[in-house]
């Protein structure tokens, strides 16, 4: 059996979680991430017939039978994760159509995954079924998008609109756009549920008020997805109150689409 702590997949989430509290999206023990793996993969290094403990998460979740997740545990701090992974990280396996999880490798100290997990596992089925190649989920508290559901619309056309005039990146990045959730309790099966569903649209989802969930095919597709909408997030608020002269047009949109082979969200161009 080979260490852990050397794979790839949880080199690069270790990194992922450290760069992320670096960026400030994740204070104390905000945010949460989740990294679905092959079993081929997690069999090089756990023995995936070992189970250390059993752990109920509440929710059904039959698509995800017999699935593997490396996930962020409850009540952890991301500044932490780089200095003691196996506090703060798990490896489990689905079981039982969701209602429980086994423990392979990890939370050392008794703990176990982020209060988030039924919108991780909800969210998890929702984009595997627009996108098989779907691996992670990741939720964070980043600043200027936080600010923004404060004095900007939650309409979603609008809210991705905005984001897409304050860079020329974006429409690039995110032309499926960015849903919105209206401020709703966190931790319960109803926001997973309500995210689950944004996530069948969209990489993107605010939780107003709180913070961001986004999706992807690896820890870099969804951490770009977020690091993109706080910046231009950051530069909406930078100009918001100021007088608008310039802005980029739909029609520089459309040639945007057309340079870059993408397809802005129907109806969000005129
Ligand atoms: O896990 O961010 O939404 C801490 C949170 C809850
Ligand atoms: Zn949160």
């Amino acid at each position: 059996m080979k260490d852990i702590l050397t794979a790839e997949f949880f080199v690069e989430m270790v990194r992922t979680a450290t760069n992320m509290y670096n960026h400030g999206w994740d204070e104390r023990n905000s945010g949460n991430i989740s990294l679905l793996l092959d079993e081929s993969e997690v069999a090089k290094y756990v023995d995936v017939n070992r189970v250390l403990r059993t752990l109920p998460t509440g929710f059904k979740a039959p698509e995800l039978n017999g699935k593997y997740f490396l996930v962020t545990g409850t009540g952890k701090y991301f500044k932490n994760v780089q200095y003691a992974p196996d506090v703060n990280l798990g490896l489990v396996k689905i079981i039982d159509d969701g209602m429980n999880a086994q423990l392979l490798w990890g939370f050392s100290d008794g703990g176990k995954f982020t209060s988030e997990f039924p919108a991780h596992m909800m969210s998890h089925a929702a984009r595997l079924s627009v996108n098989p190649a779907n691996r992670v989920i990741m939720h964070c508290h980043p600043t200027n998008i936080l600010a923004m559901t404060y004095v900007h619309t939650l309409d979603e056309r609008e809210f991705t609109r905005t984001l897409w005039q304050m860079c020329t990146e974006c429409i690039v990045v995110f032309p499926d756009g960015v849903n919105v959730l209206p401020w709703m309790l966190c931790g319960t099966n109803e926001i997973g549920e309500a995210t689950a569903e944004k996530m069948r649209t969209a990489r993107l989802v605010v939780w107003a008020q709180h913070g961001l969930y986004a999706a992807g095919a690896d820890l870099d597709e969804a951490f770009g997805l977020i690091e993109t909408a706080e910046k231009a997030a950051e530069i909406y608020l930078k100009i918001a109150h100021l007088p608008l002269v310039n802005t980029i047009s739909d029609e520089a949109m459309h040639l945007l689409e057309g340079r870059f082979a993408v397809k802005a969200r129907d109806g969000y161009l005129s």
